[in-house]
């Protein structure tokens, strides 16, 4: 879909307007932000084209975002599968934002978040640079506010109750222009 045409066809803008929440002039303002990015003009980006995203590249969870990008079998990600976590974080519900934050945390996938999953996460976001107190305390902090049940386990639940008033879930991020800001 999309190829590494310039433009975007009719049938593309029904497919994405059926599959995503943005609007036509969006979707056509992040087809041009995706073409910018794909510097080989190949129609799909790699991970090191999607860092160029400052969205992307300044927020600290940024290398699991990566990861939760679909790819094809070439580890590449289309213009369709560059959309479905902008959709999410810009136009999704708390709920989903809150579902998809806490896919962020679980890193090995098994539906909870785990002190292994969390010590995972901090050595993802801080690069091994915290002392194993601070470590320790990190996430005993985090599982003191998160794990509603105190059984050990972050679940979906869990999460989701303890998130629903945070930024992160709350406040969708735009990855589109805002329109003071467009180019001409
Ligand atoms: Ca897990
Ligand atoms: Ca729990």
């Amino acid at each position: 879909m999309g190829g590494s045409t310039s433009h975007l066809s009719d049938e593309d803008y029904e497919e994405l307007g059926k599959q995503f929440r943005f609007s036509p002039e969006q979707i056509t303002e992040l087809y041009q932000r995706f073409r910018r990015l794909d510097m080989t003009r190949r129609g799909s980006l790699s991970v090191q084209d999607l860092m160029k995203l400052p969205e992307l590249a300044m927020n600290p969870m940024h290398p699991r975002i990566l990861e939760l990008f679909e790819k094809n079998k070439d580890e590449r990600i289309d213009f369709a599968s560059f959309l479905t976590p902008l959709d999410i974080m810009s136009n999704g519900t708390p709920r989903e934002r809150a579902e998809f934050a806490f896919k962020l945390y679980d890193m090995n996938n098994d539906g909870v978040i785990t002190t292994d999953d969390l010590e995972a996460t901090l050595d993802k976001m801080t690069g091994d640079n915290l002392t194993e107190d601070k470590r320790e305390a990190t996430i005993k902090h985090v599982m003191q506010v998160t794990d509603l049940d105190h059984d050990g386990i972050i679940s979906l639940e869990d999460f989701c109750t303890a998130m629903k008033d945070s930024d992160m879930v709350q406040k969708p991020v735009h990855f589109t222009f805002p329109s003071e800001l467009k180019p001409r």
